[in-house]
């Protein structure tokens, strides 16, 4: 008797064991982000010129989103919302951007994606455009902030001369101007300044380089990993290595766009030759609008309204596409998803622990995996500038958006459409002017309450829910007001007395 049950807990503890190790190891994450690339951009959301064969391959065998949402028409708040899973209101990575030597950047005590997934035994490495700040001795850089490894700028790449970007044909100045008062942009590894100017002609090899070795390295030690590359491009000024320099039929910004996209196809192959594409989900979006300031060199919002800098969908609504060959169905979704909602999916899916602070995104598993309903019901707008005085610009509720206020934005001006540029000033709607987005993706027909008395209960419902967000904000201690300190623009020769041009080696 007494045998018998040991031989029977033995046999537990084998099937155990048996199901420890056939059981799927956790699966990794790339997390693919455009910078400044508008809803219109890419061949699979109907550019009629771009080249994006690998995006639209992945949006063809993948999930593409049509109502998928950024917190922030602009760069830093957008990527402190998208690694923390909370809106930059809380985090304090607000007003506007961080600039070369900015003293704040995304609070230390915050948690990313990259420090979930850690405690799980994730390799994680960031490549590209950082943009949530470098501080003194690089107080604000990945390495602080969960990732084992970073290679890239930390800042746009018009945030310093423009000298050393040239654009096709090779040996041309780029078109525009940049910072010229500022350092030269480096390109830092880990927290080293590797070259100052980095050198743009070849970054993007570098950076393709540098991805596709961090995905075989992780895969042959058997250890899941996290790769989050936040692209420069197709940031403004628009460039491109030889392999793309000219080859689109869409200028600098298509060149751009096709050099990003040939990046994408590299790691895709290298997921698949090291045998992991089938336990990889790989996530695409941008964070935030088409700079249409550029005219025909910038991006493109498609059929919605204005771009950067507004609160209008051009300046927040993006493409997404989540890929996972033999997990995720090939089908396009209209349900409301955002970047905040990519922090909680992620830890879902590895089974991590969620930081214990309020979250603002949802999980996205079942919507991904078995198409259910998104759990996410509203979007909340906060300008470039978001204030308590103020609050939301707008919030979106199902099919629904009401804006309390609109502005214009510089980096939305020259389109025929008069409320984009900044000349449109800063204007209260009560009541709200008030959209069905489902009919009216483009915003041009504001609907009225008089005509449509049914429409006053969805007013009094989108009011409540913004009153009840408003009072549930605690806005963090600004970082980006914390200013700029010229000496704390990374230098490369930290002693040299003639900056900014000294800092080149
Ligand atoms: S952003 O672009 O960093 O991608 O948002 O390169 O808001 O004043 C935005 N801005 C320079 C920029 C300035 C940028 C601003
Ligand atoms: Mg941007």
């Amino acid at each position: 008797m007494r045998k018998d049950r040991m031989d029977y807990s033995r046999l537990v503890l084998f099937n155990l064991f048996l199901f420890c190790s056939c059981a799927a190891s956790p699966p990794n994450f790339v997390l693919l982000f455009a910078d400044d690339l508008g809803f219109g951009d890419l061949g699979s959301y109907g550019h009629p010129t771009s080249i994006t064969p690998n995006l639209d391959r992945m949006a063809a065998e993948g999930l593409r989103f049509t109502d998928f949402y950024c917190t922030s028409p602009v760069c830093s708040p957008s990527r402190a919302s998208l690694l923390t899973g909370r809106y930059q209101t809380r985090s304090g990575v607000y007003p506007g951007v961080f600039y070369p030597g900015s003293r704040g950047g995304l609070p230390l005590n915050e948690t990313t994606i990259a420090e979930v997934l850690k405690p799980l035994g994730y390799a994680t490495a960031v490549v590209g455009k950082w943009h949530l700040g470098v501080g003194a001795n690089g107080t604000y850089l990945p390495t602080k902030q969960g990732f084992d490894q970073y290679l890239g700028i930390p800042y746009s790449h018009d945030m310093g001369p423009c000298r050393n970007l040239t654009c096709f044909p090779p040996n041309i100045k780029c078109f525009g101007v940049c910072d010229m008062g500022t350092v030269f942009v480096p390109l830092i590894h880990n927290e080293d300044i590797k070259q100052q100017p980095a050198n743009f002609l070849d970054l993007e090899r570098a950076y393709s380089d540098f991805a596709v070795d961090f995905i075989t390295t992780s895969v042959k030690k058997n250890q899941p990993f996290f790769l989050y590359y936040p692209a420069d491009h197709t940031h403004y000024p628009q460039y491109a290595g030889v392999g793309a320099a000219g080859r689109s039929l869409r200028g600098p910004f298509g060149d751009a766009l096709l050099e990003l996209d040939t990046t994408i196809g590299n790691l895709l192959a290298t997921l698949e030759k090291t045998g992991v594409i089938n336990n990889t989900l790989i996530f695409f979006t941008a964070d935030n609008g088409p700079e249409l300031m550029r005219m025909s060199r910038g991006g493109n919002a498609g059929p919605l309204k204005c771009g950067k800098g507004t609160t209008y969908e051009g300046g927040m609504r993006e493409p997404a596409i989540a890929y996972w060959p033999g997990t995720i169905k090939p089908g396009v979704t209209h349900e409301l998803a955002s970047t905040l909602d990519v922090l909680p999916t992620f830890a879902s899916l590895a089974g991590a622990k969620l930081p214990q602070v309020m979250l603002d995104g949802v999980d996205m598993t079942e919507l991904l995996i078995h198409q259910e309903k998104s759990k996410r019901e509203t979007m909340m707008f906060y300008p470039v500038s978001p204030s308590e005085q103020y609050g939301l610009f707008a919030v979106r509720m199902g099919k629904y958006k009401a804006h309390f206020y609109t502005h214009g934005a510089t980096h939305s001006a020259t389109t025929p459409d008069k409320d984009c540029p900044a000349s449109a000033v800063l204007t209260a709607h009560d009541p709200p002017l008030l959209f069905d987005l489902e009919v009216d993706p483009s915003e041009n027909y504001p609907l009225s309450s008089k005509e449509r008395p049914d429409l006053q209960a969805v007013l009094e419902q989108i009011k409540k829910s913004k009153l009840d967000f408003e009072a549930s904000m605690v806005f963090g201690r600004s970082e980006i007001s914390k200013g700029a300190d010229p000496n704390l623009a990374p230098c490369c020769n930290p002693q040299c007395s003639l900056r900014p041009s000294c800092c080149h080696c």
